[in-house]
């Protein structure tokens, strides 16, 4: 209990919420403070929990959504009531949709005149409005409540599928006082929130039977196989069977991407031609063509392992569902599985070790070329060398070529260092998720950003410098989403941006360090001279303007005016 309060017979509620949080290990609040939370803020401070200020609550979110998601702790983010929480909701349906563990806490405004629409100042229903995006969502009215309210939703963010939990404080429980005893005896310590749940027996031997008669059998990790930290027993179970595996993007690097059995050098054909794929925290959602042709061989049958059981035969029929937690699940796989009883055949790892030898090569003849200006095989190919020995460092990613492209050709080798648009495509993740990364896991970040996906979040470099965080951010700059506009269009295309900005005058207002690099051998020293300082820069990296495709790699999705005017 804090020293300040005049009487220490009574508590309220800012205390109580700061009590309850560190009762349950949550040590970081990412957030933007003002009414009625300013003085949640500064007490979760002087109290000991670290507080990120940010300057738009959804970066905070963005931010609250990576932690969960690194570190299978909620990640917290504090707003105000109604435009602020408002912003922190994109944060917080994505994380739900994306299967992160993250709790929105919003104050909210007087509950009497919200409920009548009489005009409060920042009035909105907040807890209903959050409602359909979030796993769960609670209010909390009288201080006595604080406790079993963040217990809740700790509980809803990480137990199950893992997602969005929305917490309304009211502004009148938040400062109202209690009997300090009553409130100490209020709150509690959440017991094993995230239960293991083991799959049944005859569910693990049903896949592994299942499995043992596939010729041309394959892997696909999603990213709730890198969230399940289940690393060792899943490269276990890779090696033994042998059976070749795909990662997704947030997957890279459970096994690293370099390994023999990887096939993403020869993911369509793999995809295509398997005869049973064993999908590992992985939905079969667009990502994944939703698991239908010409993508895949809708003969093909499919093991699922997922936590969540209406997951199973969501997009097509599942032959051998195993509903469990992953670590879990693969332990179980591994007690029972003996020695040859999975084998690909030879004819098989053959026929992938030809495809992805071809694709190597049409590969390296794209990445050895050095045109001017840049395009984005070439100046990934220069993120991708001076990354090569630098193995802690993480990377975040968003764009569309930018995306791709880095998808590609950048290799992860460890768990969890790559965090990118996810489930929802999304742009505005960059700088929240580079901040939590660069907290959490205390290593460099390397925000490898699209022109225009920066500008979503770019405001928060102001936030990397203030902290000082080890963050450096790469501007793809190709002049706009996609592309950029010839010379001279007038009015700007609507996916054009202003030609040759200089973003790298953007981090200098506020100390950071800028580069403009317009050819590799100058990309090559920025981004070695920016890791070494290891202080907040941002390297403006000409690209090309007509080097990228519009959508990227998706334009399959993208819909065209059937009529021509
Ligand atoms: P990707 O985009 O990488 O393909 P998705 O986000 O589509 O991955 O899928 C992640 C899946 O992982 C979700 O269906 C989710 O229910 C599942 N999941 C998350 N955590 C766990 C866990 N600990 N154990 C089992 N399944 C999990
Ligand atoms: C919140 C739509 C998808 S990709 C993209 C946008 C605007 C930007 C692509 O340009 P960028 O990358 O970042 O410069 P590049 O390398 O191709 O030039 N609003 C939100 N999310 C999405 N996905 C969009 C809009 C979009
Ligand atoms: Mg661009």
């Amino acid at each position: 209990m804090s020293e300040e309060s005049a009487d220490s017979t009574l508590t309220d509620g800012f205390h109580l919420v700061v009590d309850a949080l560190k009762l349950n290990g949550i040590d970081t609040l990412y957030g933007v403070a003002g009414i009625p939370v300013t003085d949640l803020a500064r007490l979760a401070q002087s109290e000991g929990l670290r507080y990120f200020g940010f300057r738009h609550e959804q970066s905070a979110g963005f931010a609250a959504a990576a932690a969960g998601f690194l570190t299978q702790v909620p990640g917290v983010c504090l707003t105000v009531s109604a435009p602020g929480f408002l912003n922190g909701m994109v944060a917080l349906a994505n994380a739900t949709t994306n299967c992160f563990p993250m709790i929105l806490m919003s104050g909210s405004s007087n509950r009497a005149i919200v409920d009548l629409e009489q005009g409060d100042y920042e009035e909105l229903d907040q807890m209903n409005a959050a409602k359909p995006f979030a796993k769960a969502a609670y209010r909390v009215n009288r201080p006595e409540d604080i406790g079993i309210g963040i217990a809740r939703a700790i509980h809803a963010a990480v137990s199950g599928r893992p997602g969005g939990v929305y917490l309304d404080l009211t502004a009148a429980a938040l400062s109202a006082t209690l009997d300090a005893e009553t409130g100490r005896k209020s709150l509690l310590k959440v017991v094993d929130p995230a239960p293991r749940q083991i799959p049944a027996p005859e569910a693990i031997t049903r896949a592994i039977d299942l499995l043992g008669n596939a010729k041309r059998p394959l892997i696909i990790l999603g990213k709730g196989a890198a969230y399940a930290q289940a690393d060792q027993d899943i490269r276990r179970f890779v090696e033994s069977t042998g059976i070749p595996f795909l990662p997704m993007s947030m997957a890279k690097g459970l096994l690293p991407d370099n390994h023999p059995q990887s096939a993403a050098t020869a993911r369509s054909f793999a995809i295509g031609q398997a005869d049973i794929v064993m999908l590992i925290g992985a939905r079969l959602n667009w990502l994944l063509s939703n698991g239908r042709a010409p993508l895949w061989d809708e003969g093909a049958q499919l093991v699922q392992v997922d936590i969540s059981p209406i997951e199973i035969d969501s997009n097509r029929p599942i032959a051998a569902p195993v509903v469990g937690d992953i670590k879990s699940a693969m332990a179980a796989f591994l007690a029972v599985l003996k020695p040859g009883q999975i084998r690909p055949s030879a004819a098989w790892l053959e026929a992938l070790a030809q495809h992805k030898q071809k694709n190597i090569q049409r590969m390296a003849a794209q990445l050895s070329a050095d045109p001017h200006p840049m395009n984005f095989s070439s100046a990934l190919r220069v993120v991708r060398d001076v990354l090569a020995d630098k193995r802690d460092v993480h990377i975040v990613n968003e764009g569309a070529n930018t995306l791709d492209f880095a998808r590609n050709i950048i290799d992860m080798h460890e768990p969890r260092r790559r965090l990118d648009s996810g489930t929802w495509g999304v742009m505005g993740i960059g700088m929240g998720y580079a901040i939590a990364t660069a907290i959490v896991s205390g290593k460099p970040v390397v925000a490898i950003e699209g022109d225009s996906a920066f500008g979503f979040s770019g405001r928060e470099i102001e936030t990397i410098c203030r902290y000082k965080l080890p963050i450096v951010i790469l501007v793809f700059n190709n002049n706009g989403i996609y592309r950029g506009d010839k010379p001279g269009t007038t009015p700007p295309s609507p996916t054009g941006f202003i030609p040759n900005a200089r973003y790298d005058r953007l981090i200098e207002a506020f100390g950071g360090v800028g580069y403009h690099a317009e050819d590799t051998p100058n990309l090559t020293k920025a981004l070695e001279a920016a890791l070494a300082a290891g202080h907040p820069a941002l390297i403006n990296c000409v690209i090309d303007p007509t080097a990228g495709t519009e959508s990227g790699h998706i334009q399959s999705l993208n819909p065209k005016r059937a009529l021509r005017s």
